[in-house]
């Protein structure tokens, strides 16, 4: 068996359990030869040219987007695949209602038939990363073995990955085991299964995204949550920012949103003009582990090291900070061209698609030139506002975690929980619109409890107690807000300008998390007074104002008693805390 790389460093140093592992997969999968990612720069340079070489890759216009390349992915292979990605512990119950579930022994057996010989004729990919920064003990490392050098390089930009990661693993002797092969790109031979209990993740059958890069949801958050609940920490579905007022004080917000429902753009948020004095500071913008401190506050770290961010919608007006970031060193997935091999994609004001995001030439007839669920891969430092913070070992104190949801009507703008207990409630009451992000339809109202549902490595009652049991040991928890910048009027616009205009809505937090916001009761929590939030220099009325914060009660008992009916479904195990909640909610809805 030819070795393809050197090892990248010394066999003497290497963790035994890695190289046992990567010799079982090899003889199973059959690959050509074998190559360790040593995470350099030139080896992603190498990577990157020889994908252009073999047409994988196309480079994009050197003058207008230097050192940024075209994925095409298979057309059948274009998002997460829910119905296919399952959690496999020894008791259904621990799964859940809210994952699917198959029993290891059968899982792992139909993998090995899957995975029997899938390599022959590829590269085997061996990728060590470290999931944090590589010196801070809330960091945790893995290793994916794959045979796409497109999932490598992504990893290589998601990840810090290479040698400083394979040292810890030395050192540490655990990771998290990542086998994954892209098979024939078949959605009739696709599974993406995870074993918490034995740290494992085997992925067949999709190249794209959370399905394939698996240090990002099946590591940092199936397989994290499960970790995080045995030892006393949260892996979340959160991007990080910090924002520094007028004042000078700066608060961290950790926000969890579902799939495609602004993240990444919160997080990266561009300070009004009409908001003088502001700065933010991207700390993450899809994942969190949030550790309680020694303090009694919630500390934060991002485990990535880039985005994989949704292209569609990103211009100059809505994100510069995201518009500028992605002009190089960029991979784009899914995107359109124009005649002069730039990126074209729905939402970009200048230039004109020429072919389609399967290289077809564009014709409106068949729907959007980009794909809804395109990407960029992109590293963080590129973004211009990351915060000096990202690398900081025990990660950022946040002040308030924020819940929200695509929601047409039912939620306002925005509103407070009573408490952390209360908050708890509100971010499993969660419902949100579903996107492009995972195969499916789009646009219908689901259930997404703390934005997690596709993403909780275990039984959601289990997960809400661990949040009240979190919570009880802080003695300074974050206050905990629910927004939705995605309400509509009857003739289906959105009500509130959003991206960077979103600060005003963020600026009544932190005010309120520093004692200086009052508000009113509105019986599903606590809502600002209309002229709290700081419209100055928005062409907002007083009335859709008014609109954005107004409670409809019916409505709302409608949606109390869906949320009742939902957690019912989790029987005995439900928290019996989230029933009183829900009472008290109840209970000031009907008087109010
Ligand atoms: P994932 O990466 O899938 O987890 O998504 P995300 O939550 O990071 O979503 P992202 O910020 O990429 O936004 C998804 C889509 O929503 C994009 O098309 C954005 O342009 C759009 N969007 C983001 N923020 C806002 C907002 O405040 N208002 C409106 N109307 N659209 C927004
Ligand atoms: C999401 O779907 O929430 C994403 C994109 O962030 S993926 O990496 O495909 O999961
Ligand atoms: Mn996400």
């Amino acid at each position: 068996m030819s070795t393809a790389s050197p090892l990248p460093m010394p066999m003497s140093q290497l963790s035994r359990a890695v190289t046992e592992w990567v010799d079982s997969v090899r003889s199973l999968t059959q690959p050509d030869d074998v190559y360790w990612c040593d995470g350099s720069a030139s080896e992603r340079h190498r990577l990157i040219a020889e994908l252009v070489r073999n047409g994988q890759l196309l480079r994009l216009n050197p003058e207008q987007f230097p050192d940024c390349h075209l994925y095409r992915s298979h057309p059948g292979d274009v998002a997460r695949v829910e119905h296919l990605t399952y959690i496999c512990t020894r008791s259904q119950a621990d799964a859940g209602p809210n994952n699917n579930w198959m029993d290891p022994q059968t899982a792992h057996a139909k993998m090995r038939e899957l995975f029997r010989g899938a390599m022959r004729g590829r590269r085997l990919y061996v990728i060590p990363y470290c999931m944090g920064p590589v010196d801070s003990p809330l960091a945790r490392c893995g290793v994916e073995i794959t045979d796409s050098a497109y999932v490598a390089v992504n990893m290589l930009i998601m990840t810090r990955a290479g040698r400083d990661a394979l040292e810890r693993i030395g050192h540490e002797g655990t990771f998290v085991r990542g086998l994954h092969s892209v098979g024939e790109f078949d959605p009739d031979r696709r599974f993406i299964m995870h074993f918490p209990e034995e740290l494992s993740i085997e992925s067949f059958g999709s190249g794209y995204g959370g399905n394939a890069l698996l240090g990002k949801k099946c590591h940092a958050l199936r397989i994290a949550s499960w970790q995080a609940r045995a030892e006393g920490w949260l892996a979340e579905h959160m991007l990080i920012v910090g924002l520094r007022n007028r004042r000078g004080e700066t608060h961290y917000i950790a926000a969890a949103f579902p799939s495609a429902c602004g993240k990444t753009n919160l997080a990266m948020l561009i300070p009004p003009a009409s908001l003088p004095g502001w700065e933010v500071f991207t700390v993450g913008d899809d994942i969190a582990w949030l550790h309680p401190g020694a303090d009694g506050r919630l500390w934060a770290i991002n485990p990535e090291a880039g985005y994989f961010g949704v292209v569609p919608g990103t211009n100059r007006q809505t994100n510069r900070n995201a518009y500028e970031m992605i002009r190089r060193e960029t991979l784009f997935t899914n995107v359109a061209l124009t005649a002069d091999n730039q990126p074209w994609w729905e939402g970009l004001p200048e230039g004109v698609p020429l072919t389609d995001w399967q290289g077809r030439p564009y014709d409106p007839a068949r729907g959007p030139a980009a794909h809804p669920n395109s990407r960029f891969t992109v590293a963080a430092r590129r973004n211009p506002a990351c915060s000096p913070h990202v690398n900081d070992l025990r990660g950022v104190p946040i002040s308030a975690i924020v819940f929200g949801g695509r929601r047409r009507e039912v939620a306002p703008l925005v509103y407070e929980a009573r408490d952390w207990r209360h908050g708890v409630l509100v971010g499993a009451s969660m419902a949100s619109e579903t996107t492009a992000a995972a195969v499916g339809q789009v646009g219908v109202v689901r259930r997404d409890p703390m934005a997690m549902q596709p993403f909780c490595g275990y039984n959601f009652a289990d997960y809400w107690r661990h949040w009240l049991e979190v919570g009880a040991r802080l003695s300074r928890p974050p206050r905990i807000f629910h927004v939705n910048w995605f309400r509509r009027n009857s003739q289906g616009r959105f009500l509130w300008p959003g991206y960077g205009e979103n600060l005003r809505v963020l600026a009544w937090m932190i005010e309120r998390c520093a004692g200086r916001a009052g508000v009113r009761d509105g019986g599903i929590g606590l809502l600002p007074r209309p002229e709290e939030i700081d419209t100055r220099g928005l062409s907002l009325e007083p009335e859709t104002l008014r609109a954005l914060l107004s409670v409809d009660s019916q409505l709302w008992r409608r949606e109390l008693d869906e949320t009742r009916a939902y957690l019912e479904q989790y029987g005995e195990r439900l928290p019996g805390e989230m029933r009183v909640e829900l009472g008290k909610s109840a209970a000031a809805l009907a008087g109010g």
